[in-house]
C-alpha cells in the first residue's frame, strides 16, 4: 500500500515551526585486535553513540545548473512542464514525469499495517525543495539558445520540442570559462561565449554572476552543478594545487594547470555555494578540498552514476555477496552525442576510464574468501564515438565469474537508452539532496555544539560513479549500501531506526 506522507510520533522527535529535532541512538561496533591468552584475536564490541539531529525546515532553494537557464519570467515554464505537460508519441500521449529520480519517483518502507507493507515517497522523509520552486540559470562556452540546443541534441520527442521552443528560444547561457587545454580539440568550434581575462578575473566574473542571479531571482540559496564537458585530469603538483594556500597562490599567479571546473568551484566555495561535479575529472584537487573544508562549504562528486556503472555497482555486489567470484568484467559502450565526441580524445577518455574503473574495489576487498590480498578481477572499459546513434547510448557488458567446482558463469548485458534521460533526474536529485544536506546539523554525545556534515558530501554517493569522500574515509560503491546510508541518515533525522528488513513481527 502507498501513502503520500506521514509524521513520526515519538519521545525522540520534536517538530517545531523551524526545525525537526531528533535524538538517535547510533548502534555500531568497535573492533579490537588484542592478545588474549597468548594469541591475537579480533574482538567485536557493540557500541551505542547518542546523536542529536536538527533539520532546518525553512527556506527555499535554487539551482544554477549549466544547461538550463531561466530568468524570473521563464521559471513559470519549468512549473508548467513539471506540472503535467503532455505530448503525442507514436505509442501514446506521454505525460511529463520524474522517472529515474530517487527523491521524486522512489519510495521507502515505513512499516506494516494490518499485514500489509506500507510505502511512502522518498521525498516524504524530510522536507525537501519542491522541484517546481527551482529557478534555473547557467553558463556555457557556446551561446546557442536552448531551443536550438534541444533540437541539436535530438533527445526529446518532436511534439514536446515544438511545445517548448517558444519558451526556450530566448534563453541564452552566460559566457563560461574556456580553456582548450582541458577538453577535446573537437570542442573548439562551440567556444564562442567565453569569459576573457586572467583566472582571477574569470572567478570574479562567476562570483558576480552568482550574486546577480541570486539578487534578481530573490532566491535564498544557490547550488551549482558541473554538467559541462569532461575535462582531462589536472596534474596534482606539490606547491601548485596540493594545499589551499598553494592553490590560491597559483590562481593569483594565473597558473595554467588550474582547470575551468576548478575555477568555478573556487568561486562557489568563496561564495559558500555548494558545488557538485557531475563529470569524472579531478576538479577537486587536494588544494580545493582543503579550501572547502576550511570554509565549510559543501562539495560533492564525481561523475553522475547513470547506467552501466549503476548496474555494475548492483551486479558485482550481488555476485560477490552470493559467494560467486567475478574474474573478468568488460564494459564497452558507444554513443554519438557531444559527450561521446569529447570523450574520443585520449585525455578526456582517461578521466572517464578512471571513474568507471574503481567501482568494484570495495566489493572485491569485502570478500577474502574469494579473493587473495591484492587479487582483482580483470576490468576493462571501452568507449567509442559513433555519431549515428546520437544520445541513444549502447552499453554492452560481459561479466565472467568462477562458480562451484571450477565452473564458469558468463553474464552478458546489452542496454540501449537515451543517456541524457538517465542523467537529468540524477542531476535533480543531487541538487535537492545537497541543498537538504546543508540544512541538517548534528552532534554526537559529548560534542558541545551542533555542526553540519563534513563538507565533502558522502551522502551523495548513490548518485556518483566515483564518490568523493573526506581524506581517510572508506569509499562505498555498492549501490544498495549507498542507498541505505542515505535513507537511514534521513530516517535518523526524524528519530526512526535504520531499515533493518528483519520483519520480526511476522516471524
Ligand atoms: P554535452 O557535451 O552535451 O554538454 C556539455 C556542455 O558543456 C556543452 O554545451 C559545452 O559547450 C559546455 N561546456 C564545455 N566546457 C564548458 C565550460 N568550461 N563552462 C561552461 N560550459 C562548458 O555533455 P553531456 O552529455 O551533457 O554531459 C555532461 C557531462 O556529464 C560530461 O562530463 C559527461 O561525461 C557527464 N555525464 C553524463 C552522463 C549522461 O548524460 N548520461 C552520465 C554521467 C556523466
Ligand atoms: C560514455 O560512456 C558516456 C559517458 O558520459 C557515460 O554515459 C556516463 O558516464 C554514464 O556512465 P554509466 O557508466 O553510469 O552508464
Amino acid at each position: 500500500m502507498f501513502i503520500e506522507s506521514f509524521k513520526v510520533e515519538s519521545p525522540y522527535v520534536k517538530y517545531t515551526d523551524n526545525a525537526i529535532q531528533s535524538v538517535y541512538n547510533y548502534e555500531t561496533t568497535e573492533l579490537v585486535h588484542e592478545n588474549r591468552d597468548g594469541t591475537y584475536q579480533w574482538v567485536v564490541k557493540p557500541k551505542t553513540v547518542k546523536y542529536e539531529f536538527r533539520t532546518d525546515i525553512h527556506g527555499n532553494a535554487c539551482w544554477m545548473g549549466r544547461k538550463q537557464w531561466l530568468n524570473p519570467d521563464w521559471w513559470i515554464w519549468v512549473m508548467d512542464i513539471l506540472r503535467g505537460v503532455s505530448w503525442a508519441t507514436k505509442d501514446k500521449v506521454q505525460q511529463a514525469n520524474y522517472f529515474g529520480s530517487l527523491t521524486q519517483a522512489s519510495t521507502i518502507r515505513v512499516g506494516s499495517y494490518n499485514g500489509e507493507e506500507i510505502y511512502a515517497p522518498f521525498k516524504s522523509l524530510l522536507p525537501m525543495v519542491n522541484p517546481e520552486d527551482i529557478v534555473f540559470g547557467g553558463w556555457d562556452i557556446s551561446d546557442m539558445n536552448l531551443a536550438d540546443a534541444m533540437a541539436r541534441a535530438k533527445v526529446f520527442d518532436i511534439d514536446l520540442q515544438k511545445q517548448l521552443r517558444p519558451y526556450m528560444e530566448s534563453m541564452v547561457p552566460l559566457p563560461g570559462i574556456y580553456d582548450p587545454d582541458f577538453i577535446a580539440a573537437n570542442q573548439g568550434e562551440r567556444a564562442n561565449n567565453v569569459i576573457k581575462g586572467t583566472k582571477k578575473e574569470q572567478v570574479q566574473q562567476i562570483i558576480k554572476d552568482i550574486r546577480e542571479f541570486k539578487e534578481k531571482n530573490k532566491v535564498d540559496k544557490v547550488v551549482v552543478l558541473w554538467t559541462a564537458n569532461t575535462e582531462r585530469y589536472s596534474n596534482v603538483v606539490v606547491g601548485l594545487n596540493d594545499t589551499m594556500e598553494n592553490l590560491l597562490a597559483s590562481f593569483e599567479k594565473n597558473e595554467s594547470e588550474i582547470s575551468p571546473s576548478t575555477l568555478y568551484a573556487i568561486a562557489c566555495v568563496f561564495e559558500d555555494v555548494p558545488f557538485i561535479n557531475g563529470s569524472p575529472q579531478n576538479t577537486f584537487v587536494p588544494g580545493l578540498i582543503d579550501l572547502a573544508i576550511q570554509r565549510n562549504c559543501l562539495i560533492g562528486g564525481d561523475d553522475f552514476k547513470s547506467g552501466q556503472t549503476k548496474m555494475k555497482s548492483v551486479l558485482v555486489d550481488f555476485l560477490v555477496g552470493a559467494g560467486i567470484k567475478p574474474t573478468s568484467i568488460v564494459s564497452y559502450n558507444h554513443l554519438g552525442n557531444n559527450d561521446g565526441m569529447n570523450l574520443s580524445a585520449p585525455q578526456t577518455f582517461r578521466s572517464k576510464e578512471i571513474s568507471k574503473s574503481n567501482v568494484v574495489d570495495d566489493m572485491v576487498s569485502s570478500n577474502g574468501i574469494l579473493y587473495q590480498p591484492g587479487e582483482h578481477p580483470d576490468h576493462v572499459v571501452v568507449i567509442k564515438y559513433v555519431p549515428y546513434v546520437g544520445d541513444s547510448k549502447r552499453a554492452m557488458d560481459e561479466y565472467t565469474s568462477e562458480i562451484f567446482m571450477g565452473g564458469k558463469n558468463t553474464i552478458v548485458l546489452h542496454n540501449t537508452c537515451e543517456d541524457s534521460l538517465l542523467a537529468a533526474p540524477i542531476i535533480l536529485d543531487l541538487v535537492l539532496l545537497a541543498e537538504l544536506s546543508t540544512r541538517i546539523q548534528l552532534k554526537a554525545e559529548g560534542e558541545g555544539k551542533f555542526h553540519s556534515f563534513h563538507p565533502v558530501a558522502t551522502i551523495l554517493s548513490y548518485l556518483t560513479k566515483a564518490p568523493l569522500v573526506p581524506p581517510g574515509t572508506p569509499v562505498v560503491n555498492a549501490l544498495s549500501k549507498q542507498r541505505a546510508m542515505l535513507e537511514n541518515i534521513l530516517r535518523a533525522c526524524i528519530g526512526l531506526s535504520p531499515e533493518n528488513n528483519m520483519i520480526l513481527e511476522y516471524k
